[in-house]
């Protein structure tokens, strides 16, 4: 089964919206197997945005997902990846489709509320970077034979 690395950033904190955004993954039907909070430092910051390095938002970008606590959760479920991301909306809140967390709870690109990984070879390495394999929790779930065929 597909696995995701989900962060609602530090502006979602402070907003109150963890639970919301947490919320909505959780009755898509999506699988929470990881969930915490922490506060991101500069080197797993810049692992994170790697490919942003250089950019012209780079240097603000690390600055404030390193401004304030995140929770960062795994969530495991057919193409989570996609799954997610589909929920999030696009990256632009702007730009963001009504009834995407984006879309209904922001307005700004640099205050866009929540990170999900953007391919499965990039949520396994993400996942790697926030979590320790100690942290992933695997259980049945019995609500499972009325989400999944
Ligand atoms: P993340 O990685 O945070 O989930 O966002 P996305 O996957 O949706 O978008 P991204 O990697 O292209 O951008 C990362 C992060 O940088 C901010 N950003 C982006 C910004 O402040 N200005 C910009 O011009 C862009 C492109 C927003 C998200």
């Amino acid at each position: 089964m597909q696995r995701t690395l989900v962060l609602v950033k530090p502006d979602g904190v402070q907003r109150g919206l963890a639970g919301a955004i947490l919320a909505r993954l959780e009755r898509r039907g999506l699988k929470l197997i990881g969930l915490k909070m922490m506060r991101i430092n500069k080197d797993v910051a810049a692992r994170h945005y790697a490919e942003h390095h250089g950019k012209p938002f780079y240097e603000g970008l690390i600055a404030f997902i390193t401004s304030g606590p995140v929770v960062a959760m795994i969530w495991e479920g057919r193409e989570a990846v996609s799954v997610v991301r589909s929920l999030m909306g696009a990256t632009d809140p702007l730009k963001a489709a009504p009834g995407t967390i984006r879309g209904d709870l922001a307005l700004d690109l640099g205050m866009n509320l929540i990170h999900g990984s953007d391919s499965a070879g990039r949520a396994e390495t993400e996942i790697a970077l926030f979590f320790q394999p100690s942290e992933l929790h695997e259980y049945e779930r019995t609500a499972d034979r009325w989400i999944r065929e």
